[in-house]
C-alpha cells in the first residue's frame, strides 16, 4: 500500500477551494487516512522544500506558504502518488491540464494550490517532518 503527503496551500484555503479538492479524491475513490489544518511556520517549511533551497523562487515560496492555514493530509492506496499527481496537473498552470487541479484553478507557477509527494521516498520523508 503506498501512502503520499498532500497539502492545500494558502490560497487553495483561501479560495474555499477545500471541499472541491476534497470531493475529486473522494470521487476517484482515494483514501484519506490523516488530516489536520495548521498555520505551517518556517521552520516545518525550510525542512519540507530543502531541495529548493537557493532557488530565485525560494523566499516568496516560503513566505505564502506561511501567510495562511493549510491543510495537509496523508492518502493511502494502490498507485496513488501517480494517481494524485495526474489529477494535480503541472507546476506550470500554462502546461497543466484542463481537468486537472491546477489546470481549472491555478494561474501562477508559486501560488498553485496543492502539494503533493513526488515518490514513495519523498512521501515518507515528508510523513515525518508533517506528522511527526
Ligand atoms: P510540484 O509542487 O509540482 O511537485 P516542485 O516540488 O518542483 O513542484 O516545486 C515546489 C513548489 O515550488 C511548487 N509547487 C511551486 O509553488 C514552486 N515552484 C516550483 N518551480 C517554480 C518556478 N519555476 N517558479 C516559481 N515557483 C516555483
Amino acid at each position: 500500500m503506498e501512502r503520499i503527503l498532500v497539502i492545500i496551500k494558502p490560497d487553495g484555503v483561501e479560495r474555499g477551494l477545500i471541499g472541491e479538492i476534497i470531493s475529486r479524491y473522494e470521487k476517484k475513490g482515494l483514501n484519506i487516512v490523516e488530516c489536520k489544518m495548521i498555520k505551517a511556520d518556517r521552520e516545518i517549511l525550510e525542512k519540507h522544500y530543502i531541495e529548493h533551497k537557493g532557488k530565485f523562487f525560494y523566499e516568496d515560496l516560503i513566505t505564502y506558504m506561511m501567510r495562511g492555514k493549510v491543510l495537509v493530509m496523508i492518502l493511502e492506496g494502490n498507485n496513488v502518488i501517480q494517481l494524485i499527481r495526474k489529477m494535480h496537473g503541472s507546476t506550470n498552470p500554462l502546461d497543466a491540464e484542463v481537468g486537472t487541479i491546477r489546470g481549472d484553478f491555478a494561474n501562477r507557477k508559486t501560488e498553485n494550490i496543492v502539494h503533493a509527494s513526488d515518490s514513495k521516498e519523498s512521501a515518507e520523508r515528508e510523513i515525518a517532518i508533517w506528522f511527526s
